[in-house]
């Protein structure tokens, strides 16, 4: 089945060996496929991260300024969906631009809990926000947030609200979201609430275009990839042998990212060869995309209910409030 040989793109959410293993064999499965394939989350090295930072402020890349634009205009009503003394945990925090917009409109927040892998990037984050905020008790958590992890014990007795923007839930298989949400119930416990963002289907052009932008960020961002690999596996890919793909695959709902070799070539990579055919990719990244429908029907199969919706003028971007 064609979802399980793509188990590629998944984050891992359900494969606990996959989850663990490390770069050099994951690029040397993904790539010993018939459709070669790498995890989207190696993305993210210091010159990845950075070229994301990058895409969030172009023209044609809505998702980020849109999701702010809810925030900003919502954050009060969205703020009657999170119980006195609550802690606030966010999952997979990069920035904690987001959720500061949240915890200014929601004083009665007594805790934030960010999570994220990279425990040096998140400390600094965690200074600023005490800094700012001296009266919340901010408690990062050092996890993969596709893994189960343990809350800090301070946060024991308080009412729990999840929070996931960025629509990175779109990079999961529709089946691995649903189990994540699922997770997150497990981890947050009876009575959670959580706060979720999520990109919509929409115009094709518009999906098209904030994926392959003129200023050609996002192909730099996809062949960083490549340079990663280079430097990080000893490999020796040839950046201008390949060129960036993006595209929304309609029938399946999903912005796809593939590099595709610009002519017949064989490339070593973690001491191993792979033979590259002209025109052949590797399927670098999935973007999923809901409908308010469609990411309410994934929520309820996960266990929560749907208990509001906030969008934007445009219908390009949409925040759920769920309910255990
Ligand atoms: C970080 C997964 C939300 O899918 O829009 C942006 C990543 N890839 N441009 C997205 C991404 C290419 C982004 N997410």
């Amino acid at each position: 089945m064609a979802a399980l040989a793509r188990s590629a793109l998944r984050y891992s959410a359900r494969h606990e060996a996959a989850a663990s293993e490390s770069f050099a064999d994951h690029v040397v499965a993904g790539l010993g496929e018939e459709q070669k394939w790498l995890s989207a989350k190696y993305f993210y090295d210091a010159a990845g991260s950075a070229l994301f930072e990058q895409i969030t402020r172009l023209p044609e890349y809505y998702p980020t300024r849109t999701e702010l634009t809810i925030l900003h205009d919502h954050a009060r009503d969205m703020s009657g969906y999170i119980p006195l003394s609550a802690a606030l945990v966010e999952f997979g925090t990069g920035s904690t631009k987001k959720a500061r917009i949240l915890i200014d409109a929601a004083p009665q927040l007594a805790a934030y809990v960010p999570v994220d892998i990279s425990a040096e990037f998140l400390n600094q984050e965690a200074a600023a926000v005490r800094r700012d905020l001296p009266w919340l008790a901010v408690l990062p958590v050092a996890a993969d947030f596709t893994r189960d992890f343990d809350l800090p014990p301070q946060i024991r007795t308080r009412p729990r609200v999840g929070f996931f923007p960025g629509s990175t839930i779109g990079n999961f298989e529709p089946e691995d979201a649903a189990e994540f949400l699922r997770q997150a119930g497990r981890i947050l416990g009876a009575g959670a609430s959580m706060i979720v963002g999520v990109d919509r289907i929409k115009d094709t052009a518009v999906l098209n275009a904030a994926y392959d932008d003129a200023a050609g960020i996002t192909a730099k961002f996809n062949l960083n990839v490549l340079a990663r690999m280079n430097r990080e596996l000893g490999g020796n890919f040839d950046l201008s042998a390949f060129r960036h793909r993006a595209f929304y695959n309609i029938g399946n709902h999903r912005i796809e990212m593939h590099l595709e070799s610009l002519q017949a070539q064989s490339v070593t990579v973690a001491g191993r060869t792979f033979e590259f055919r002209k025109g052949e990719t590797i399927h670098t990244e999935n973007s999923y995309k809901y409908t308010v429908e469609s990411f309410r029907a994934l929520a309820e199969k996960a266990g929560w209910r749907p208990m509001a919706t906030w969008t934007d003028e445009n219908d390009y971007f949409a925040i759920h409030a769920l309910k255990l």
